[in-house]
């Protein structure tokens, strides 16, 4: 079982998009075992986004993920780095797959909706940013066994 993390990011908060996107991620079978609704500070942004400092795109990168409320989830599941990415879509919205998040509700990739670790050490990085330990729970569902072996 891997765990990952998601950032609904302010775009999707501001739109409504929380209940539409968490409802896709449930649906794909993953387990949510640690969510909160927050303000992202501008040292949390430098911190998760430090590799994209220097990059053009990295001062508005800041500036869009502290201009309102995220949603921070930790995710649980069979393979769910892989699952969420895919489930998420190209990070350019032009190019990702209609079906995706990103693919039937974004246009833009400064507007994304939504952000997913990219490997299990950037999950296991990222989560630590975002949560304490005692806030990932770890519990069953009665459906687990029908949705991964
Ligand atoms: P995040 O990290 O938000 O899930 O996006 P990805 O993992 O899919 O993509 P990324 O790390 O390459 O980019 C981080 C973040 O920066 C924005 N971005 C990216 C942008 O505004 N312009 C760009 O040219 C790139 C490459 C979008 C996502």
């Amino acid at each position: 079982m891997q765990r990952t993390l998601v950032l609904l990011k302010p775009d999707a908060v501001q739109r409504g998009l929380i209940g539409p996107i968490i409802s896709r991620l449930e649906r794909r079978g993953l387990k949510i075992v640690g969510m909160k609704l927050m303000q992202v500070s501008e040292e949390l942004a430098y911190r998760h986004y430090g590799e994209h400092e220097g990059k053009p795109f990295f001062p508005p990168l800041i500036s869009f993920i502290t201009s309102g409320p995220i949603v921070a989830i930790a995710i649980e599941g069979a393979e769910a780095v892989d699952v969420v990415r895919t489930t998420m879509g190209a990070t350019k919205p032009a190019e990702s797959t209609p079906g995706s998040i990103r693919g039937d509700f974004g246009v833009d990739i400064g507007r994304n909706l939504i952000h997913g670790s990219d490997s299990i050490e950037s999950a296991e990085r990222e989560l630590a940013l975002f949560f304490s330990e005692d806030e990932l729970l770890d519990y069953s569902r009665a459906t687990d066994p029908w949705i991964a072996e």
